[in-house]
């Protein structure tokens, strides 16, 4: 990577501008996450082609420091089902706060995870903290959660404009998905995506989402 090149993205008129952000957040605002799948299969090309365009996100200096990690094989996906399991059952009845229970209350969820097994594809995105050279010296990287974070909402919008649910699953501590995943030691799981369709079934918390005057504040001068 090297000097400059010119980047002269053809302007569009403010009317033209307005209409398409306007349909991106119409076509955002009708994803859901879901925890009921169909086992229907998903072509390896359509969760390419969302994991390259999540990896256009933009990262601390340049690293782009995540992998994607797609696991279609039943005894991958069994295993992490097993491990997730564990972990969720021992957090839901020991670790976690009531307080927090009862914010979990109105979204369904347990440390049951059948949808684990029932999708096509899992995908578990790791933060690349640092690389390890030949000589087994470190080189850091920067920004890592937030440049991950990144990725991981076009990797979810993405999938939405495919046609594909999924869910930001963080079962937790999620050691286990590096050691089952065979990942290597400066690369830590942060989210696992389970992928494919939703059940013909589905239902989803009846929740909305806040308004613009909620989450925009705005300094306009005169
Ligand atoms: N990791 C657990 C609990 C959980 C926590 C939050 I915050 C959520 O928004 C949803 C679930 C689980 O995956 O069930």
């Amino acid at each position: 990577m090297s000097g400059f090149i010119p980047y002269r993205p053809p302007p569009l008129s403010p009317e033209e501008s307005l209409a398409r952000v306007e349909a991106l957040r119409d076509e955002l605002d009708q994803r859901r996450s879901v925890r009921h799948f169909s086992p229907a299969p998903v072509d390896r090309a359509v969760i390419a082609g969302a994991i390259a365009a999540a990896s256009t996100a933009p990262s601390g200096a340049h690293r782009q420091p995540w992998r994607f990690v797609a696991i279609a094989d039943p005894a991958v996906k069994r295993r992490i089902r097993v491990a997730a399991e564990a972990e969720e059952k021992r957090s839901y009845e020991s670790r976690m706060p009531q307080e927090w229970k009862d914010a979990l209350a109105p979204l369904g969820t347990s440390w049951q995870k059948p949808y684990l097994e029932i999708v096509p594809w899992i995908v578990v995105v790791f933060a690349e903290n640092y690389q390890v050279g030949p000589g087994g010296e470190r080189r850091k990287n920067y920004y890592v959660k937030e440049s991950v974070g990144i990725a991981c909402g076009l990797f979810v919008a993405a999938l939405h404009r495919a046609g594909l649910a999924t869910l930001t699953h963080t079962p937790s501590p999620m050691k286990f998905l590096g050691e089952i995943l065979d990942r290597p030691p400066g690369e830590q799981a942060t989210i696992l995506f389970p992928i494919g369709y939703p059940a013909a079934d589905a239902e989803v918390p009846d929740i909305t989402r806040k308004p613009l005057e909620e989450v925009a504040v705005w300094f306009e001068g005169e």
